[in-house]
Order: structure tokens, then sequence, then C-alpha cells
């Protein structure tokens, strides 16, 4: 076993927030909207603009039904961006599940791979990123159910002690791939193979994950749990979902409170809402305005 360092430091002082860049023709809220690259530069300069702490690229859509993409496309998609955004001194996350991609995006800059996997997908990830010495998101995804995001086989269990117990299995096999420990990240995988109230039950429970004692990043935004949601509390949707694009408020929403329940980091779509809802759970938990000293 080989212990690697760490040569990024992941800010713990408060919430992060990630922004989201999916360069993909087919995500399910923003394909094909960044595909060009002056506009998914422009994107991720806005959302840094408006608070992003980090960007996150995906080069490869993770809906369910999606068609995976090649590697060569992935990395055509993923790694000309990464090396602009990090001349521009922007901090990037690199979504990925292939260890040759996430080499890639070390070696153009990156500074965190997002691996939805957890690294289950390739068998080369988990050495890739200890080489690298970068921070790796480790999220839950039943194994062996990649690419089918609809419904879970785990029936009448506690679903946040099963996802913990699989994410400390995959910690434990970061770790033998010598990952250090100050750079594992966790993530419970909300939408990912499991029913709409396993993903409620995953954010109550929340404080379970905590006592792994990783930074831990909630990814639930405009995701179709909040769609159905809104569709059942919102007399103006009519039992019908609304768009993706109008699950922002409740994004921020969740944003919130994943922030008071101590989340290293919101991964979200639209940040001027995520950013507004963290500003003010820190002026509440402080009791003051944070940003300014009287
Ligand atoms: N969700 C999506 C893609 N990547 N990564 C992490 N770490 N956590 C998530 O919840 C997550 C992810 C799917 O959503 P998108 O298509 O809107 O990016």
């Amino acid at each position: 076993m080989t212990t690697s360092t760490t040569r990024i430091q992941l800010d713990t002082s408060q919430c992060q927030v990630m922004g989201i860049l999916n360069i993909t023709p087919d995500s399910f809220s923003d394909g094909g909207r960044w595909n060009n690259m002056d506009a998914a530069l422009q994107h991720a300069h806005d959302m840094v603009a408006q608070g992003a702490d980090i960007i996150d690229i995906g080069g490869e859509s993770t809906r369910p039904g999606a068609q995976r993409v090649t590697a060569e496309e992935e990395l055509q998609r993923v790694v000309p961006i990464v090396k602009e955004l990090h001349a521009a001194g922007i901090s990037v996350s690199v979504d990925t599940m292939r260890a040759n991609v996430a080499a890639a995006a070390a070696a153009a800059g990156a500074d965190l791979i997002n691996d939805v996997s957890g690294g289950q997908a390739d068998p080369d990830m988990r050495k890739v990123v200890a080489d690298a010495e970068l921070p790796y998101c480790i999220m839950h995804w039943e194994t062996n159910r990649f690419g089918d995001a609809a419904g879970a086989t785990y029936q009448g269990d506690n679903i946040a002690k099963v996802v913990r117990f699989e994410l400390a299995n995959l910690v434990d096999d970061a770790l033998t791939a010598g990952i250090h420990e100050d750079n594992i990240v966790l993530d419970p995988g909300l939408g990912f193979a499991k029913t709409r109230d396993q993903d409620w039950e995953l954010l109550r429970d929340l404080p379970l994950l905590n006592q792994l004692g990783y930074p831990v990043l909630v990814g639930a935004s405009r995701k179709r749990f909040l769609g159905e949601l809104l569709a059942d509390a919102v007399p103006a949707h009519q039992d019908e979902p609304p768009a993706p694009t109008m699950r922002d408020s409740a994004t921020a929403a969740i944003s919130l409170l994943s922030a008071l329940n101590d989340a290293w980091c919101v991964r979200v779509h639209d940040v001027p809402s995520t950013v507004s809802a963290l500003a003010v759970a820190r002026a509440w938990t402080l009791g003051r305005n944070p940003y300014r000293q009287e």
C-alpha cells in the first residue's frame, strides 16, 4: 500500500457551493445548454461571480437510461474546459467514473475528482486518484446499478444506515488504494437507485453520515424527489411536477438545511438562490451579519 499525501486542502470553514456545469447534450435539467466552449466558460465565470466556490464539470449524463459516451468523447468535452478554468484560478471538480478521464483532468489542473460510482465503475480509478493526491468524492450508488437511477432494492431497511455501511466499505477500499484520509468526501447519492422517500430519509438522517467523520456533499439540485414534492404541495402545479428550473427554491431550502446539518458542500445548478440561503444560515447561526465587522 502506498500512502499518498494531500495536494489541496479542502476548505471546511463553511458550507461550500459547487456550481454544476454539465457539458452534455442530455443531462436532465441543463442538457445541451453548455455544449459550446464559450457558453460553458461564460457560465462557469458567471457562477463564480454569483458565489460558487467550485465548478463541477461533467462530460457524461447520469440520468436514467442515458447512453454512456466513449472515453474519447468525454475527454474532449472535459479536459479543455478544466485547463481554461484552472488557468483562470477557478477551483474545478470533475464528475467522472473513468480513471483515464480523472488522470487527464488531474494533469489539466482539476482540484477534485467526483465519482458517482464511488470507485466501483473503473478498477483503476482509486490508484489514479491516490497518485494525483486529489480530494475524491465517493458517492453512493448501489453496486452494479450504474446507469439505473430508478427504484431501490433496499426495501424496509433504514436507508441511511445501509448507505453509511456501504460508504464505509468504499472508504476502506479508497484508503487501501492509497488515497489519503484527508482527501475523502462522501455523498449519499440522492436519486441514484433510491426511492423518493429514501431520498428524504437520507436527508433527515444526514447526521448519521456525518458520523463517519468525512466531509459530506449533498447533491439534491432540481432532482425528481423535489419535483414530486412540489407537485403534491403547490396547488399551481396541479399534480404535475414543475419543470427542473422551477425547483430552485426547494433546492435552496435543502442547501440551507444541509448547511445547518454540517454538510461540507452543496452541488447546485442555480448558484444565486443557494448562496442567498447559505448567507441566511450563517447570519442566523451567528446572530449577526457575518460579513460585517462592527
Ligand atoms: N448528481 C448528478 C451528477 N453528479 N455528483 C455527486 N457527487 N452527487 C450527485 O448527487 C450528483 C453528481 C446528477 O445530476 P445532474 O445531471 O443535474 O448533474
